[in-house]
């Protein structure tokens, strides 16, 4: 008895407390709660967090995290603080569901990389029959030589790692979103007004990708970097030869890394690969790196670990990577002055290098765009300030985190206070010179997030835990800067962390997600490959708050960013006609179901098929063994959510038409038969009588 009102009463007043005087609680009455709590087993804190974490049936959260899908490839859409999955965006792997990957044109021209739509597309839109083809032929080809790496298989993977949102004066905008494929150093775009990948890049030169994703403050650039070296001039499509000595004796020279400026169309969001342009780095393993702002608008700063170049090489009496990686005690923080550089691209001073205009690192060290400051031993996560002042490097192996200042970088440049060069001729800002104060955290600092009060926080891998530390002046004069104020403990193993708004001039300080890598005993049991673990806390109060886990049954997340969920302004439905690779009309859209058609000719059967519920029109095409098969499909709708799906058994035709898309796909019939295509959403009542049949002919 005693128990159960230790229970009752603390329970009581947190839910009173929770909901002030307010009379929600009267269908079930205040008795009615706690009674239900003690049901379910819950104590007080428990139904607190319930409160706390709870979007009622209907309801919307505040905030959106756009997570990463690790080596799903994908993009996960959440709500905060409900922790309820909303969407996956399909990016570097096909998704059925949103026919991304399965014959859609404009997914086709996203995975394979070329904007038949876009900006660079010219005749596209001329609308001719040989217009047409030569334009597809195109498309065919490129798609093919960018889609195919190395060995000639098509791509069908990516490790999507750190999504960057667009900004607009320092502040998320809520227009698109750009994410690393970190296996193969590509990036891809996202708009978030319909959530559709529109284009996905393969950087020249990279193999693999870390450093970034990151937009510049206003978006003008996106930034990747290498992350292990490549081979000098990677060609992705061609391949390279190199020798095992010149592996294990050469390394220095033979591989290099590169910083990426990928350009931005202000308009569409699309990245363009003429407007931008790259830094040749050394051929350390460049790790994380995060842009400017604020008092350090139009630099970029790129960790390092490996600057020994280990090469592995277990068997050739090497040793491992890991150890001959942490021989030295700093690795080097690298200091890219990119307004400069845009200044050396526009003076004529670099090369072009598989379809990018590459700064050398010899020009990059002699206009003073480049510059190194050491960093303790193999360093993970750089995480820069909201004001920009501030530059939060974590150990990893070292349980501090060092802060540097950028007005002290900027007083090294300027005053030359170098402590050496690197063997490239890099010059190396002196350390004590740079640094404004170290912190020590606890066992495996990595990734630095920050709030509105002048805390900052770090995720601690080997401890489990998130540590709150202050940063003091300018953000808060009553705190003494680079002391830690809090610590939660997380289950476990947490490897990034997203506070709202943490990686921008206007963070909010109201919710913390963990990414944790392991979840051992959290969740039921579901095989030997565990869910890994997401876990919500409350950040707005002096003491952090672990409310909700949220399993994650899909890859290794890496980074992810939140937003104010009212920043996302996504369209309801497509304007009639609408093209998703270019948000405009298709020049192959229909307006209703009396301009629906086939044509006819040699070889080739080209359909305009009008989508309603609940039929296709035409609901028969005919055509012969060996034909290509050319569908236009609209659904000429205009209801929201009355989406249609258009899938043929036995091909690989699966697409997804939302109320006023315009979709083409082609594919070649190669044997007899009727196919009875078929509407693949529960559409209306009727849905299930919504098909058709191609019939082939012999
Ligand atoms: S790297 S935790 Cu982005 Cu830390 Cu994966
Ligand atoms: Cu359309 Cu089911």
């Amino acid at each position: 008895m005693k128990k159960i009102l230790l229970v009752v009463v603390p329970l009581m007043l947190v839910i009173a407390a929770a909901f002030g005087a307010c009379g929600r609680l009267r269908s079930g009455g205040q008795a009615g709660l706690l009674e239900l709590a003690q049901t379910r087993g819950l104590s007080p804190e428990d139904a607190a967090r319930a409160i706390k974490t709870f979007v009622a049936p209907g309801g919307r959260d505040e905030y959106m995290l756009f997570a990463s899908g690790g080596h799903s490839g994908q993009v996960h859409v959440i709500g905060v603080p409900s922790m309820r999955l909303l969407k996956t965006i399909a990016v570097f792997t096909p998704e059925p569901w949103q026919g991304y990957g399965y014959g859609a044109d404009w997914s086709e021209e996203a995975l394979g990389d070329k904007p038949a739509h876009g900006p660079n597309a010219g005749d596209h839109h001329g609308g001719r029959e040989g217009d047409r083809d030569r334009d597809r032929g195109r498309r065919d080809g490129d798609r093919d030589r960018d889609r195919r790496n190395g060995d000639g298989e098509p791509l069908r993977w990516g490790d999507s790692h750190h999504p960057a949102l667009s900004e607009t004066d320092g502040k998320y905008d809520g227009r698109w979103l750009y994410i690393n494929d970190r296996a193969h150093g590509r990036i891809g775009m996202i708009d978030l007004g319909d959530f559709r990948t529109k284009q996905i890049l393969q950087v020249p030169n990279l193999q693999t990708s870390h450093g970034g994703i990151f937009a510049t403050p206003d978006t003008k650039y996106v930034h990747i970097s290498s992350k292990v070296p490549a081979l000098k001039a990677w060609n992705a499509s061609q391949g390279q030869s190199a020798t095992l000595d010149d592996h294990l004796n050469h390394y220095a020279d033979i591989y290099r890394g590169y910083s990426t400026f990928v350009a931005v169309d202000p308009k569409s969001g699309r990245m363009d690969l003429a407007k931008s342009f790259q830094i040749e780095l050394p051929p350390y393993t460049q790790d994380l790196a995060d842009s400017g702002k604020g008092a350090s608008y139009g630099y970029a700063f790129i960790n390092s670990y490996n600057v020994e170049m280990a090469t592995g090489g277990i068997q050739q009496g090497k040793p491992p990577l890991e150890v001959g990686a942490s021989q030295l005690d700093f690795d080097y923080l690298h200091i890219i002055n990119w307004q400069k550089a845009e200044q050396v691209v526009a003076a004529g001073k670099f090369s072009e290098l598989n379809g990018i205009r590459v700064i050398s690192l010899e020009t990059a060290i002699a206009e003073g765009l480049l510059f190194l400051a050491p960093e303790p031993r193999s360093p993970h996560g750089v995480d820069i300030a909201p004001k920009g002042d501030y530059i939060t490097v974590s150990g990893k192996l070292d349980p501090h985190a060092t802060v540097y200042g950028f007005d002290r970088i900027k007083k090294a440049i300027e005053s030359k206070n170098f402590e050496g060069k690197d063997r490239y001729g890099i010059p190396i800002l002196k350390f004590d010179a740079v640094v404004a104060g170290k912190v020590e955290l606890g066992a495996g600092p990595l990734h630095t997030q920050y709030d509105n009060q002048g805390n900052a926080y770090t995720s601690l891998y080997l401890e489990s835990a998130v540590a709150k530390w202050t940063l003091g002046e300018p953000y808060n004069s009553a705190d003494k800067a680079f002391k830690v104020v809090d610590k939660v403990s997380i289950h476990y193993n947490i490897g990034h962390l997203a506070t709202t708004q943490g990686d921008t001039m206007d963070p909010q300080g109201k919710y913390l997600i963990a990414m944790n890598k392991w979840s051992i005993d959290r969740h039921t049991n579901v095989g030997p490959l565990h869910p890994q673990n997401f876990q919500l806390i409350d950040i707005s109060g002096p003491k952090m708050e672990l409310i909700a886990d949220m399993p994650i049954g899909f890859g290794e997340p890496h980074y992810a960013q939140m937003v104010k969920a009212e920043t996302i302004k996504a369209h309801d439905v497509y304007a009639l006609g609408t093209a998703p690779g270019t948000n405009e009309k298709s020049p192959y859209a229909i307006a209703s179901e009396k301009e629906a058609r086939i044509e006819r000719r040699p070889g080739t059967v080209e359909v305009w098929m009008n989508v309603v519920r609940s039929h296709f029109t035409p609901d028969i095409v005919t055509a012969k063994v060996g034909d290509k098969v050319i569908i236009h499909l609209t659904n000429t709708e205009q209801t929201a959510d009355a989406t249609h799906g258009f899938a043929v058994p036995t091909r690989n035709v699966m697409l997804s038409l939302d109320p006023g898309e315009s979709t083409s796909v082609e594919f070649v019939v190669d044997k007899p038969g009727t196919y009875s295509f078929y509407c693949t959403e529960f559409c209306s009542a009727l849905h299930l009588e919504m098909q058709g049949w191609l019939i082939v002919e012999k």
